[in-house]
């Protein structure tokens, strides 16, 4: 992440004076570099953490580069999915963008956001789908604007660590994009360096991009499995390659049936990107932050 700020613009977006922040900087309270010159810049991460730990309100979001956040938090994610199912319903990119890093700001974790707001907002799109109350198109741009505010969530989760590297993708048949780019968000947010390796991969494709990649950890996520038989066949192919490297294989998603799961074997299956948050911290020896205490 590039962003570097300046005292005076964080200062001003979080309404405190210069020299308070200067100070909060030099008590170690916000990590700071120097220019050349010597002035202090701040990276948007952060400042983030920082804003997020002390509970200030962003008041000028515009000088963060941040999309911009309603003054007054709607904090409570129940609330939230359904505000976000509405808003991406109705194509509302900046209401659905302010629903979701409001709940950020609020300190909700990533996870738990994922799991709670988004993934609920699309179960009801799903049913309003299937009950031919919406039409495809709403459905889809309602795709688009979620898997664009992961994106910018993921600009902002604190640096990974380059040790822990995981890897995954979805397999060939697989359209299904935000559950796939939310596992690899919450592994960033849990302290992990990821690649995705693509949706929709051929499985040859997905197992050579397992062994020539130095990982701990192998996400799938499996939205939809077109034959239950296929399916097994190429996650023996994964668990082999990835028990000969020592690398975790952690897999998840709707469409994996209780047939399926009785019949995995050698995988950590996971219900829920709080699960998933929980195995990968674990992994490399973290306690899970403290969050917003109201989860739902
Ligand atoms: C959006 C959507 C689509 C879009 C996806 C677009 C995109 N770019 O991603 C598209 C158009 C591709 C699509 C297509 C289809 N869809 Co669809 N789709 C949905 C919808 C509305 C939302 C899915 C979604 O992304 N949810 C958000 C994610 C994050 O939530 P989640 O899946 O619950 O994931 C959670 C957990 O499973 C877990 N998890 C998920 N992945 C992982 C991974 C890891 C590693 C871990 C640890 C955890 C984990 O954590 C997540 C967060 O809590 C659902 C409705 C629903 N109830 O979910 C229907 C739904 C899944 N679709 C359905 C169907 C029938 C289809 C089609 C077969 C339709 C058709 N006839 O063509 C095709 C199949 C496509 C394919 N081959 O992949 C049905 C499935 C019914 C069933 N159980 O068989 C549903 C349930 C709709 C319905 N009510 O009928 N779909």
């Amino acid at each position: 992440l590039s962003d570097l700020l300046s005292p005076k613009q964080v200062a001003r977006a979080i309404g405190v004076s210069e020299s308070s922040l200067k100070r909060w900087v030099d008590q170690g309270l916000i990590r700071a570099s120097r220019t050349a010159g010597g002035h202090r810049k701040l990276p948007l991460e952060d400042v983030l953490r920082f804003v997020r730990e002390r509970e200030h309100q962003v008041v000028d979001p515009d000088l963060l580069k941040l999309p911009s956040v309603s003054p007054r938090s709607e904090s409570g994610l129940t609330e939230g999915s359904d505000r976000l199912m509405k808003a991406l319903l109705a194509g509302n990119e900046e209401l659905a963008r302010q629903i979701v890093f409001d709940l950020y700001l609020a300190r909700h974790r990533v996870c738990d956001i994922c799991d709670h707001v988004i993934a609920v907002a699309f179960r009801e799109i799903g049913c309003q789908w299937s009950c031919q109350q919406i039409d495809a198109y709403e459905e889809r741009r309602g795709c688009e604007i979620s898997l664009r505010l992961l994106y910018e969530l993921r600009r902002v989760v604190p640096h990974c660590d380059s040790k822990w590297l995981a890897v995954g993708g979805t397999i060939s048949g697989d359209h299904y994009t935000i559950p796939d780019t939310m596992a690899e968000l919450v592994l960033r947010d849990a302290g992990w360096k990821t690649s995705s390796l693509g949706k929709n991969l051929p499985i040859a494709s997905l197992v050579r991009g397992l062994s020539e990649t130095p990982a701990r950890l192998f996400w799938l996520s499996v939205s939809h499995v077109e034959d239950e038989s296929t399916f097994l066949n190429d996650m023996q192919q994964i668990v082999t390659v990835a028990k000969r490297r020592k690398v975790s294989v952690v897999i998840g998603g709707q469409a994996l049936s209780d047939s399926l799961r009785t019949r995995l074997r050698d995988v950590t299956m996971c219900d829920s990107m709080s699960q998933l948050d929980v195995v990968a911290r674990k992994m490399r020896g973290d306690e899970p932050p403290p969050s917003n205490g109201e989860r739902r």
